[in-house]
């Protein structure tokens, strides 16, 4: 375990103390917007900027400014930092750290307090207890929300706030910090172990790992669903579907771990997805099904559809909480997917050496699609079709064609996550590409993006948003700019909250709310010094070359105008919605 050593920087209040822990920790960035309150906070961060330590990113809304810190963090692994002022700085925070929770985003938020003498006094943005209480409001979107009542609290707060943020799940954390205690005088901090707070503590269970084993031995067909929390370990996953001719599905995020192109992939199960992933658990009978790297969220499972959710199930994960979703398996193994399925492939090594084989339950010749992978897709020809106006599932098939593979890739709520999930095809493996499927807050990408190009200039970021996703957060597109970063802001105009005029047409409801008025984006774009190109034909389309973005310095919006008629893939998610209505 790693010492470091604090004690070389000169330390002058308790907000420098806070910075230290944070240069400690390897944070660079951290992002807000300034305030009276958030002011010695924001001296100490100058002062760490002239020694090379953690430094300021302004953000234009404190939303934005918590969306960049959870892409920090999607970027380096590292926590995510956000700091505002008080009161409406706080209150501006929610829907940014309510998304960082729901995705298991580290994240230490600090809110400055009211100065503690002005406490029940009505002092401007007043955010005690007694007034706006922001505390109590972060509470209920946080793991930990304290008010710093005393400077000998500050310290121990602030380890137990890191901590709880890095314990699984990973969740944002809240200090409520009042600007005397941030100014006050500050004795030298003590030596600590940085690495204590972000330790990734990996358990297996060898003995529901040998239950599982047993299991896989004495079946004939397997099937596995893996899902975006697998990380890099969906390669042993793979090897192990290999050996035992199991056929794999993903989630909408897990799709982004796997080589959709591999002869067992059947497709995205549950939103956007692919029917021949349903088929694997209908057409053909599996005996186990083995779900991994899932926290069996509404999305993945399409509704906790008892396809998949159902007696043939287990469910493998290092997250006992996540279990609460699958009480119906067979059997569960709470351990680190990695070990298990390392584990799994060298029993199964075995058995096979020993003459121990599994049937494929799906068609081993299942023709591959247009986009050469062997989901079924909805509407397959309206990926080659040129014919004005530009059609959104062209857009994916050009973006498949045209992007640079290690294009780091944030989409935003809306028919987005539907033409990605459906059409688009990964080529890199390593889970580049982000949704925040926990939340689903519209303008989250436009942040998460800017986050993330902050945290490494060196790639190019893409940024997919729709008209109305965009509008929420196009402001923060000055930061990339201000920033000079290479971040291509793609956004999908359709003149309309598609997927609400979508959804209403399935459901057969009332159509209303969802039309947009035609903004030219890449004028606005212009406007806070963005070049922006507007794209209404393939033509125009297949004219870009993203790896000039990639070497741009600054950002550019690409306002490209799609045909709204286009139904994205989202029937079921309105079946599930009407059906919970129903009860
Ligand atoms: C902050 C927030 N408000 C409302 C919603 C509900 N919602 C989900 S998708 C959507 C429409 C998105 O429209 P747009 O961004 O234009 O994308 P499109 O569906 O047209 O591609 C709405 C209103 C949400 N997810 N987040």
């Amino acid at each position: 375990m790693a010492v470091v050593s604090s004690q070389t920087r000169v330390h002058s209040t308790y907000a420098d103390l806070v910075v230290d822990y944070l240069a400690q920790l390897g944070i660079e960035w951290v992002f807000g917007v300034p305030g009276g309150a958030i002011e010695p906070l924001l001296d100490a961060l100058a002062r760490s900027a002239r020694a090379d330590g953690p430094q300021l990113v302004v953000a234009r809304h404190e939303s934005g400014a918590a969306f960049m810190a959870d892409g920090y963090f999607r970027e380096t692994g590292r926590m995510g930092v956000v700091c505002t002022t008080t009161g409406p700085g706080a209150t501006n925070l929610i829907t940014g750290v309510a998304s960082a929770r729901a995705d298991h985003v580290p994240m230490l938020v600090i809110t400055a307090q009211t100065a503690l003498p002005k406490f029940g006094k009505r002092a401007l943005q007043e955010s005690s207890c007694t007034a706006i209480d922001t505390v109590a409001m972060l509470k209920h979107c946080t793991r930990f929300s304290s008010l710093v009542s005393h400077v000998q609290q500050l310290e121990s707060k602030l380890i137990s706030a890191i901590m709880a943020s890095h314990r699984s799940p990973q969740a944002p954390v809240h200090l409520s910090i009042p600007s005397d205690l941030l100014a006050a005088r500050c004795p030298p901090p003590h030596r600590i172990h940085a690495d204590l707070f972000s330790h990734d503590f990996k358990v297996a269970d060898d003995r529901a790992i040998g239950v599982l084993c047993r299991k896989v031995l004495k079946v004939d067909t397997l099937a596995v669903f893996i899902d975006g929390e697998i990380g890099p370990a969906a390669r042993k996953v793979v090897e192990f579907c290999e050996l035992v001719n199991a056929p794999f599905v993903v989630g909408m995020t897990g799709k982004y771990w796997v080589d959709e192109t591999h002869p067992l992939y059947r497709g995205v199960y549950g939103f956007a997805g692919h029917m021949s992933a349903r088929d694997v658990f209908t057409a053909t009978r599996v005996d186990l099904i083995l779900a991994v790297g899932s926290s069996l969220t509404e999305l993945a499972t399409g509704g906790w559809d008892k396809l998949l959710l159902n007696t043939r199930l287990v469910h493998i994960d290092a997250n006992a909480e996540h279990f609460t979703r699958s009480p119906m398996a067979n059997h569960h193994v709470c351990s680190d997917p990695a070990l298990v399925f390392e584990r799994l492939v060298a029993f199964v090594k075995a058995q096979l050496a020993a003459g121990k084989r599994w049937r494929c339950c799906v068609d081993p010749e299942t023709p591959v699609n247009i986009l050469g992978t062997r989901a079924s897709l909805d509407a397959p020809a309206r990926c080659r079709d040129v014919s004005p106006p530009l059609k959104p599932q062209r857009l994916m098939a050009a973006l498949n064609r045209m992007l640079p593979p290690d294009t780091h890739i944030y989409v935003d709520a809306g028919n987005s996550w539907a033409w990605m999930t459906h059409y688009f095809v990964n080529r890199n493996y390593r889970g580049l590409v982000h949704l925040n499927t926990g939340f689903g807050s519209m303008g989250w990408a436009v942040g998460a993006a800017v986050g993330a190009a902050k945290a490494n200039p060196q790639v190019l970021t893409l940024c997919i948003s729709g008209d109305g996703a965009y509008l929420m957060s196009a402001q923060e597109i000055s930061v990339a700019a201000q920033h000079a970063l290479p971040v291509v802001f793609l956004v999908i105009n359709d003149a309309a909250l598609g997927m609400v005029m979508h959804g209403q047409r399935l459901a057969r409801s009332e159509p209303i709310g969802w039309e947009l008025n035609r903004v030219n984006y890449a004028q606005q774009a212009q406007s806070m010094g963005v070049p922006g190109v507007v794209i209404q034909t393939v033509e125009q389309l297949e004219a870009l070359d993203f790896d000039d973005f990639r070497h741009m310095h600054g950002p550019v919006l690409l306002d490209v105008r799609v045909d709204r008629e286009q139904v994205p893939p989202i029937a079921q998610r309105v079946r599930d919605l009407g059906n919970a209505r129903k009860g």
